[in-house]
């Protein structure tokens, strides 16, 4: 059934449940630019929930994410989450405010896969509006859901807050590192030691792996952890080395997440993390929007005048902004 020929976006969903990869693409294209569309296509996938389970891969640029993630499909393939069956594969691109759909490098390495039906990969990049990649991954993952994806890999590099939150918006992230002096630590300044459910040393065929481990060892001793210590994988992926040890932890991952009872609780809170990330984001967008009024620069000239602190300014453009309610 070829794509139907519109943007509407009720159609491009049932098409894409069909199995249509054309609707499925546009739809995703949809969510990642934002706007009216991109809320209707999310209310469709929000309303049509599938069993999906999410996997995040992220590090430092070159870390070897894109070649792990390839190694990743074939094992997902062959013996997915519960048993063989799609794979998707969201490569997020945080640099580009456009994706095209297309980041050649991460293409060209998952390039074995070109011709496997039961593999969809695609590029995302920022959304030109607030809430950006935070908001859209989540929609996109839900939408690959709807379609019948039980695998969902998003690739993440991990610099930047904003790339983390992402990352760590999966049901299990894995942190890529290399062997090296210092690598262990500078994921852990980048946030990412807190949001690992696994790690990964890639490059393992590369000095320093043991001390990478020990690193990393270290680390998690001076971590407050739970009731799960992330275990620690030594992949060369470049040579499909360690990929079988690697999908055993991310299905005990999985599974101790089951077994307590935490996977349904960490994705109530993802969700309502989302929540908070909209509302933010709208109201950062009327803020916005405010800034070019004359009420606003009244505010402002009150504050600069020293009448009022700028939490009194704050206070006066709040007020002024929820009382001006969408749609009224
Ligand atoms: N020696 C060695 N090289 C590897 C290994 N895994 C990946 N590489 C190489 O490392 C380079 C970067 O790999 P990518 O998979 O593109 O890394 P990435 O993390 O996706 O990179 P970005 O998406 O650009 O951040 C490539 O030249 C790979 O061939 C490995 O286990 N050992
Ligand atoms: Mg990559």
């Amino acid at each position: 059934m070829p794509a139907p020929r519109t943007s509407d976006p009720s159609a491009l969903f049932e098409a894409a449940r069909g199995g249509d990869r054309v609707a499925l693409a546009r739809l995703l294209s949809l969510v990642e630019r934002g706007g009216d569309p991109s809320r209707t296509v999310a209310g469709l996938a929000f309303k049509t929930p599938g069993d999906t389970y999410s996997v995040g891969i992220t590090g430092a640029p070159g870390a070897g994410k894109s070649t792990l993630t390839d190694q990743l499909i074939t094992i997902g393939r062959e013996q997915g989450v519960d048993g063989a069956g799609k794979v998707a594969v969201l490569a997020v691109d945080p640099s580009s405010p456009f994706s095209g759909g297309a980041i050649l490098g991460d293409r060209v390495r998952m390039q074995s896969h070109a011709l496997d039906d039961g593999v969809f990969i695609r590029s995302m990049a920022t959304r030109g509006h607030m809430g950006g990649l935070s908001v859209a991954v989540p929609d996109a993952v839900r939408v690959l859901s709807a379609v019948g994806m039980p695998l969902v890999l998003v690739e993440t590099v991990g610099v930047g807050q904003q790339e983390v939150e992402v990352a760590a918006a999966t049901d299990t992230t894995i942190v890529v590192v290399n062997p090296g002096w210092g690598d262990a630590i500078q994921a852990n300044k980048a946030g990412l030691l807190e949001i690992a459910d696994l790690f990964v040393i890639n490059k393992a065929d590369r000095p320093g792996t043991a001390q990478t481990r020990r690193d990393l060892e270290l680390m998690l001793d001076l971590t407050e952890l739970g009731a799960y210590r992330p275990p620690i994988v030594e992949t060369v992926a470049s040579k499909g080395e360690g990929i079988e040890a690697l999908w055993t932890a991310v299905g005990e991952h999985r599974a101790h997440q089951i077994e307590h009872g935490t996977l349904d609780r960490m994705r109530r809170r993802r969700l309502e993390l989302e929540f908070h990330q909209i509302v933010a984001a709208r109201v950062g967008e009327r803020i916005d929007a405010m800034a070019d009024t004359d009420h606003f620069a009244d505010i402002n000239s009150a504050m600069v005048a020293g009448d009022i602190d700028p939490y009194q300014a704050a206070d006066r453009l709040l007020a002024e902004v929820l009382r001006d309610r969408p749609g009224s």
